[in-house]
């Protein structure tokens, strides 16, 4: 296998053989009247020497201009540094990857410091190689390109006896395999993608459509979560949208459209308050499980997928923009909170629902969130643009204005972490004055680092968005510590990269606490929002893409006469009433003897006295929707009795 680094064919200004002017484009210096070469010799030996001088002073020029640009900027201001920023992601890009090719392609898991790979089930399902495939297309590393899709064209078979997760799924594997369909139009890709998503298939029958947690790839059969009493993530389970949507518009297939927008119905027909909803839903009712809200594991995609389902048909589906709206002015009024000394804004979570108290903790995971919050303002338009739109108010201002705070607020979690300058998977923040001098605390279990995307993700968007460099200066930092802190050169000079187990210390010679993995993200998101950061062309147009959660941009498409949006809202309830989200019934708890199951305590009989009590009293259409409701109801606890 030769391995090529994929930088050397990168063009060095006028210095290489082929683009010296052949003789017949020289200047005819010759026929100058100015350099005669029959001129007496002590002039010409003056003039070149004026030309060495000038020559000199020139290149001295030069070398205190980039000092001094250095000096003020930190080494990376002009553009022509932008390029060599983008070219230093493209290395490490290179190299963590032909290291993973080195010693286990085509395995779906790695360990780079012990070099071994594994597979997560008999036969390997491509997880490394197809989720970093649009990554490797994007950056122009041929080579790599070329054997990946060798390997997905020999190698990849997704019929087999395997239990997958239903979201990481479709997320990574059909989200690489769509978007590296779109980038090489290649149908390979696209075949591979319909043959992986009939596999899909079986999650979403159950009894509402809510997909179920894992799907049997052979059987097509879908497969309750193992734990949490049987509950899908909401997150998971509104996080294929794009992904199938997408399928749909490419193989004409209604199916897949139906499919993944019934799901958003059934969600919103649970009325949450706010906007805000529980992180667990049971795929037999279709109602939320438990209170906990949180923009953290497995609430996150739910808020992203709503404004970038919008932006997917071309803001032609409003209902989603109205859910996404709902849901930002529920974040405002719930989960913000400021820090103390900083006041750093930062996003908190609710144990209890939206009347409990507000947590401190956020998890890195949420840092995509400022980035959405700019998209969802401007909807891809530059800020400028955006702002001499008719549409743009105060409430778009608001919006952009904390997408910027959030995300000063996550670069402040790399740059407030002393020893790696790389942020903890999870931080609690202070909000006590006078108790600390710190921001936030990490605590002993929260301190690995997975080298995950959403905070490059988001400085991504900003700078996109608003061209301002501090967004690339802050990315830049965190990328050189990425590869000070995430690098390792063995004793063969193997060059690989690990995810930490611990930013917050060092081992005692001084090397970084290695975790010995490497998740597909790294190179399927955090280096390819880097080398997006650090591009001047505008690649991958915010006017022309959305990025799939895991980083695979998928196109803007219209909608036409063939799809439409196939449902409606209910009238939301008014917002001091209690919202539909709470506990379900022993009865139709399938998994009650798991371990780590969901607290549960309310039934579904009690919930469904709780929406007959709370139906609105002065809308006009009372009647309408009771029947409505009932109707629901019924059907709910039709379902219960025939557990
Ligand atoms: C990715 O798999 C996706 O971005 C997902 O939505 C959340 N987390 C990881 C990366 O951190």
């Amino acid at each position: 296998m030769s391995f090529n680094f994929g930088i050397s064919n990168i063009s060095r200004g006028n210095n290489s053989y082929k683009d010296k002017p052949t003789s017949s484009s020289l200047p005819l210096y010759y026929n100058s009247k100015n350099s005669n070469p029959f001129a007496p010799k002590h002039n010409r030996n003056k003039k070149i020497l004026m030309l060495f001088k000038g020559f000199l002073y020139s290149i001295l020029l030069y070398i205190v201009y980039i000092f001094i640009s250095n000096a003020i900027d930190g080494g990376v201001s002009n553009k022509t540094n932008w390029q060599r920023a983008q070219l230093e992601v493209k290395q490490a890009m290179a190299e963590s990857w032909h290291d993973y090719e080195k010693y286990a392609w085509g395995k779906d898991v790695y360990h780079p410091i012990s070099k071994v790979g594994e597979n997560m089930g008999p036969k390997p399902l491509g997880w490394m190689i197809v989720d970093s495939i649009d990554t490797l297309m994007i950056m122009n590393l041929d080579e790599e390109v070329s054997r990946a899709k060798d390997w997905i064209k020999n190698d990849l078979d997704y019929n087999f006896n395997y239990e997958v997760n239903t979201f990481e799924t479709t997320i990574r594997m059909l989200g690489g395999l769509l978007s590296a369909y779109h980038l090489s139009k290649d149908d390979l890709y696209l075949d591979k993608a319909v043959s992986l998503a009939n596999s899909l298939h079986g999650a979403f029958d159950s009894k509402t459509g809510i997909p179920y947690s894992s799907v049997n790839l052979a059987t097509g059969k879908g497969i309750p979560n193992h734990v949490d009493n049987g509950a899908s993530s909401t997150a998971e389970v509104a996080t294929l949208q794009l992904e199938f949507k997408y399928l749909s518009k490419l193989t004409g297939e209604l199916d897949w459209w139906r499919l993944s927008e019934k799901i958003m119905e059934v969600l919103d027909s649970n009325k949450p308050q706010d906007g805000l909803v529980p992180i667990y839903v049971n795929p037999d009712t279709g109602i939320y499980q438990g209170n906990l809200i949180r923009l953290g594991s497995r609430g996150d995609s739910y808020y992203e997928y709503l404004l970038k389902q919008y932006l997917q048909t071309n803001e032609q589906e409003s209902i989603y923009w109205q859910m996404y709206k709902e849901s930002v002015n529920g974040v405002k009024k719930h989960l913000l909170g400021k820090s103390e000394p900083n006041k750093l804004t930062f996003v908190g979570e609710l144990n209890q629902g939206i009347k409990g108290e507000l947590s401190n903790k956020m998890d890195h995971l949420v840092c995509f969130y400022g980035g959405l919050l700019a998209l969802g303002a401007t909807k891809g338009l530059p800020l400028k643009e955006a702002r001499n739109s008719p549409n743009w108010n105060k409430n778009n201002e608001d919006d952009f204005e904390l997408g910027e705070s959030l995300t000063y607020t996550c670069y402040k979690m790399y740059n407030e972490v002393e020893k790696t300058g790389l942020s903890p998977e999870i931080v609690h923040f202070n909000t006590e004055t006078g108790e600390s001098n710190k921001d936030f605390i990490i605590k002993p279990l929260d301190r690995h680092n997975l080298q995950r995307p959403e905070t490059v993700e988001s400085l991504f968007y900003l700078y996109r968005l608003t061209g301002e460099e501090k967004y690339r200066k802050w990315g830049y930092e965190i990328f050189k510590n990425f590869i000070k802190y995430t690098k390792v050169v063995n004793k063969d000079g193997d060059v690989s990269y690990s995810s930490l187990k611990d930013v917050t210390s060092l081992n005692q010679d001084g090397t970084p606490k290695f975790k010995d993995s490497v998740e597909s993200f790294w190179w399927a998101e955090t280096l390819k929002y880097l080398y997006l950061l650090f591009d001047d062309s505008d690649k991958i147009s915010l006017r022309e893409y959305v990025f799939n959660t895991e980083a695979h941009p998928l196109p803007i498409f219209e909608m036409g006469d063939y799809f439409k949006t196939g449902w409606k809202r209910q009238p939301t309830l008014p917002s001091n009433e209690e919202p539909k989200m709470r506990q379900k019934d022993e009865k139709i708890d399938r998994n009650k003897n798991i371990p780590n199951a969901q607290p549960v305590d309310k039934s579904i009989e009690e919930e469904a006295k709780d929406i007959l009590k709370n139906l609105p009293k002065n809308s006009k259409n009372d009647e309408d929707i009771k029947l409505e409701q009932k109707e629901k109801l019924n059907k709910i606890l039709k379902d219960i009795e025939n557990e």
